[in-house]
């Protein structure tokens, strides 16, 4: 009886194995299928300028790589009218990656060299948005723009985009940005103190039990 147990248990064994084996094979197969993952090569040749066309944007100015899926800028979300927020986006916009000049190139450049992954199957254009400013976040007055969209064409897995092909790039924008907190930690915070205000009453209630003179009324220190 013992024995038929044991060997019902290496038979057990072996089924795991052989279903877990399936299992990871199916996992590697689909994900191969899934995440097309391309190398983009983003750069610039000549300096990005300031609004006076010539002086090259100082080193710390932010640049954002910015992935599309089809070929419009669709732009930075708007808040309280006039003001703009600097990590945002519409439409099928995504932003890939965050750098400051100047680099992987030389100081007082204005340009840089970037080697970002995308997916290549949402990410079909790409195009920049620099600031005049190493602002952390981009806030208050700045000079900014952004470069033309650039198609993408992936040779042996690496994409490779220079954005001044065909303009220098100016920050001649000139707009307020602002940061405002995101809803989710908002409530967040609203819930933490909430929690900590019931705390503190329930703490009171506990060591005020005592003489039961003031309980329930929570004072502010
Ligand atoms: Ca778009």
């Amino acid at each position: 009886m013992r024995l038929h147990t044991t060997t019902w248990g290496k038979g057990w064994g072996l089924a795991a194995k052989v279903l877990l084996a399936g299992v990871l094979g199916l996992v590697l197969v689909t994900g191969k299928a899934e995440a097309l993952i391309v190398d983009l090569d983003a750069y610039v040749d000549m300096a990005i300028v300031q609004d006076d066309l010539t002086t090259p944007l100082a080193d710390g100015s932010w640049v954002y790589i910015v992935g599309s899926g089809d070929n419009i800028n669709d732009g930075l979300i708007t808040f309280g009218g006039t003001n703009l927020i600097a990590d945002s986006v519409l439409g099928d916009d995504v932003i890939l990656a965050r750098i400051q000049i100047p680099l992987n190139s030389i100081s007082n450049s204005g340009t840089f060299f970037v080697t970002v992954p995308y997916e290549s199957d949402n990410i079909n254009y790409v195009y920049i948005r620099y600031f005049n400013t190493n602002s952390d976040p981009v806030t208050g007055m700045v000079r900014w723009g952004t470069s033309s969209m650039f198609q993408l064409g992936v040779t042996l897995g690496v994409a490779t985009v220079q954005f001044d092909q065909n303009q220098q790039l100016a920050a001649t924008n000139y707009n307020n940005f602002v940061v405002i907190p995101e809803p989710s930690s908002m409530n967040l915070f609203v819930m933490v103190a909430g929690l900590l205000w019931a705390m503190r009453s329930r703490m009171r209630l506990a060591t005020g039990s005592g003489d039961g003179s003031d309980e329930g009324t929570p004072t502010d220190p």
